[in-house]
């Protein structure tokens, strides 16, 4: 008989039971958002950034239908090699463990899963948000309704361009969810440096970020999520007039093959790196791993300051 609680790794278990920084990641990208055999290798690279910066990397996701935070390589590499991963949002969660399944979980799945176990802090590419013509297809991501509840700080290069990010900035407010800038005071867009929207806090260093984790925590009035919005460098960013193209060609194509509710984030990661032969997604790896490394310092900040 499953126990269906959660598993966690031998590295995650014990650096819990220390209480040393730890950092979830989640495994949505690895099995459906990076291409093969990219995702693998990129899986490793971050749990690696996280390791260099002084933290223990928690990948989380379900194996058999058991639900693990620190996947070890062999369960790492079922997740991105094998057929028939399931995309596992929070609603998921339990229907894939009682029926056996492997899943890889969304950010919104990781947040919630990583703050049952007291993670704090988690590191993704770009969050899910408004798709554009929401107000027809009411496609919006779970992602944000999720952190309005869940106490965790997530590292991210903002909403991916793809969706409506003036819409998803709107419902972040509504929602309650906290947004930083890293040094910035524009929202980036994912592949690009700047969305073209304010923010209305920025800071400054990995220490700044523990602070306002204490703030809350001592303040007690706030118990959702920390949007930690952290842009690529401009000279790092995919070329503006690239992106706008490929963007315009894989929503007309969407709409093509009708593609709709959770197969469209995947559709559209794919469609951009296939149409940019690899730009978009090279791009999209060096924002992985910058976030990975900015969260593993946030992480490294914040148990300092509780010891
Ligand atoms: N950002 C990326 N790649 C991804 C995703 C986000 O750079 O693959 C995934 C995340 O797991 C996020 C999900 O939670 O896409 C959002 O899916 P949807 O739009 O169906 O809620
Ligand atoms: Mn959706």
């Amino acid at each position: 008989m499953t126990n269906f609680h959660i598993s966690f790794g031998p590295e995650v278990a014990d650096a819990r039971r220390d209480g040393r920084p730890v950092v979830a990641l989640e495994s949505t990208i690895v099995s459906h958002g990076l291409p093969r055999p990219d995702n693998l290798l990129v899986a490793r690279r971050i749990e690696q950034t996280v390791r260099d910066a002084g933290a223990v990397p928690a990948t989380i996701g379900m194996v058999a239908g058991e639900l693990i935070v620190g996947l070890d390589d062999a369960q790492l590499t079922r997740l991105a090699t094998v057929d028939g991963v399931s995309k596992l949002s929070v609603r998921d969660l339990a229907v894939a463990a009682a029926t056996g399944a492997d899943g890889a979980t969304t950010v919104a799945a990781t947040s919630a899963v990583a703050a049952a176990a007291g993670i704090g802090v988690f590191a993704t590419g770009g969050l899910g948000g408004v798709h554009r013509e929401a107000a027809q297809t009411f496609d919006e991501s779970v992602d944000l309704i999720t952190l309005a509840r869940t106490p965790i700080a997530v590292v991210c290069a903002g909403v991916k361009s793809i969706l409506d990010v003036g819409a998803t900035l709107e419902r972040l407010e509504t929602l309650g969810v906290s947004v930083v800038g890293y040094r910035t005071r524009r929202f980036p867009g994912f592949y690009l440096t700047d969305a073209g929207f304010d923010l209305d806090w920025s800071v400054e260093s990995p220490e700044q970020v523990a602070d306002v984790l204490l703030a809350r925590e001592r303040q007690g009035a706030h118990h959702g999520g920390l949007i930690v919005a952290n842009p690529l460098p401009t000279d790092e960013q995919l070329d503006p007039a690239l992106h706008d193209r490929t963007l315009a060609d894989g929503l007309a194509l969407l709409a093509r093959d009708g593609v709709t509710g959770k197969a469209v984030t995947p559709f559209l990661l794919a469609h951009f790196h296939s149409a940019t032969e690899g730009a978009s997604l090279a791009v999209n790896i060096r924002i992985i791993l910058r976030n990975a490394d900015l969260a593993a310092r946030i992480a490294v900040a914040a148990a300092a300051r509780r010891s």
